[in-house]
């Protein structure tokens, strides 16, 4: 059986993370494409020199043409610029858009029947933006975020409950980052919803609070301490448990971005739900029922992502 192929688009700090989490693990061969010349060969090249020392068989390419991802099973798009220090997601809605148009239009001609995972901030309208762009099946095209915000979430859990992360399960849903709703009552240690553990007398409404807008914040944090760009590590590993997922048949159940057609009460908008992930792409929208708080949070999270959608149709008529 051929190789899988793993298109990177954008081989920046994420899409170079990207290709070496891909490499060890065996995902398949992999096209690291940029309009940057040299960066994304640069990259190749020497990740193909560490595998003789870690001893993986898939194949590293740079590219500058989308002629090279061609046929590809898995895009994964991180192109466009980054958020630096003081500038909102939003601020990076207006170039990170015509991005958007061009890997689109190239996916559309080159891997029309990949699975497309997109990172390119302000996530959810950028996520909504290629899909139109690219004209492919909605369930063919997710976003990350949520994978991330719940892995900031459970790092802080572990820390704050002093366990393993191997036995924090968090729940988010909604939006990115500042909107991001987590769900407490199905956020476990070992399956005890962390409500139980603050009656148990494991941490304090107060401290679990705290932790919550401090994930909410996450990204915003690590930009102001790396000072010249945004988190990579984190953010790539998310995005190749999805991809995995989707090339192993997995079917697991992630806080993904996807198309909503009704689905908690949204129509037509890519928000955080939790989605399982198999060989035909999101092979199950899960609607849970959610309490007051977290369905008001929800909504509001809604509400920012629709005010996105709306200024990429004021800059792009033909969305
Ligand atoms: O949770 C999440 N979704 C995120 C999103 C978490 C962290 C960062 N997030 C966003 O990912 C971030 O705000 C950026 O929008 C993307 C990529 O972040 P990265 O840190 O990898 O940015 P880089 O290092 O600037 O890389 C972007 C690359 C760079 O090499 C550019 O030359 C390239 O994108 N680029 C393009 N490639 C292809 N095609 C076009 N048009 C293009 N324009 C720029």
């Amino acid at each position: 059986m051929a190789r899988k192929k793993i298109a990177l688009i954008g081989a920046g700090m994420i899409g170079g993370t990207l290709a070496h989490l891909a490499a060890m693990k065996e995902l398949g061969d992999i096209v690291l494409f940029d309009v940057a010349e040299g960066l994304p060969q640069g990259k190749a090249l020497d990740l193909s020199q560490s595998s003789p020392v870690e001893g993986f068989d898939s194949k590293l390419k740079g590219a500058n043409s989308y002629e090279d991802i061609t046929d590809a099973d898995v895009c994964i798009v991180t192109a466009g610029i980054a958020r630096k220090p003081g500038m909102s997601r939003d601020d990076l809605l207006k170039t990170n858009l015509g991005v958007m148009k061009a890997v689109g239009e190239g996916i559309a001609a080159h891997a029309p029947n990949s699975f497309v995972i997109c990172i390119t901030n302000p996530l959810d309208a950028m996520v909504w933006a290629l899909r139109e762009f690219s004209g492919l099946p909605h369930q063919k095209v997710v976003g990350m975020a949520g994978v991330l915000d719940s892995a900031r979430f459970q790092h802080f859990l572990a820390e704050e409950f002093d366990v393993s992360v191997q036995d924090v399960t968090a729940f988010v849903l909604g939006g990115h980052g500042d909107t991001m709703v987590p769900v407490i009552e199905y956020s476990t240690v070992a399956g005890i919803p962390i409500p139980d553990l603050i009656k148990m007398g494991w941490s304090t409404q107060e401290r679990i609070d705290a932790i919550v807008q401090r994930t909410r914040s996450g990204g915003g944090e690590i930009v102001g301490l790396l000072k010249t760009g945004s988190a990579y590590y984190a953010p790539a590993s998310s995005a190749i448990a999805m991809a995995e997922s989707f090339l192993k048949d997995k079917k697991r159940l992630l806080p993904c971005a996807a198309h909503l057609t009704g689905q908690y009460g949204v129509d037509n908008l890519y928000v955080g739900v939790p989605i399982v992930i198999g060989a035909n792409g999101v092979e199950r929208i899960v609607e849970i029922e959610l309490n007051e708080t977290a369905r008001a949070n929800f909504d509001v999270s809604v509400e920012a992502v629709k005010e996105l959608v709306v200024a990429c149709k004021g800059i792009e008529p033909a969305l």
